[in-house]
């Protein structure tokens, strides 16, 4: 019985894996586009490099910071300024990353650390997605 169970788990996890690898990924949308370990939840560290790499893409004069400019829109200049605390009109990628990680903990009301596909669907959560990809 026990040796059937775990042939089961096992043919279970390798039916799983499949699609995790393929291009046809289980899910779609922003949670599965940012949970690169598969939990189906977002976290910061996952946001982080999301975000990180959407700051490179910004970046379009390479000077290591982006101005509002670059950002396109996708923040209000209210959150800008408040995101540029040395207020020189640009925002260091360590900048950036903190007004991520504050709009993160926004959009995170339950505080458990994760967004689920509810949190980012919130008005917080579209925000945060904005400036995460
Ligand atoms: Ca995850
Ligand atoms: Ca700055
Ligand atoms: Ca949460």
């Amino acid at each position: 019985m026990k040796k059937t169970m775990l042939l089961g788990a096992l043919a279970f996890a390798g039916v799983m894996a499949l699609p995790a690898t393929s291009a046809l990924a289980k899910a779609t949308g922003p949670v599965a586009a940012l949970d690169t370990d598969n939990d189906g939840t977002v976290d910061l560290n996952e946001v982080k490099k999301s975000a990180t790499e959407l700051f490179t893409r910004l970046e379009k004069d390479s000077d290591g910071t982006v101005d509002i400019k670059e950002m396109k829109g996708r923040v209000s200049k209210k959150d800008f300024k408040t995101a540029d605390p040395d207020n020189d009109g640009t925002l260091s990628k360590d900048e950036f990353l903190v007004m991520v990680a504050g709009m993160f903990k926004d959009a995170d009301p339950d505080s458990d650390g994760t967004l689920d596909a509810k949190e980012l669907a919130s008005k917080k959560g579209k925000a945060l997605l904005r400036v995460t990809r």
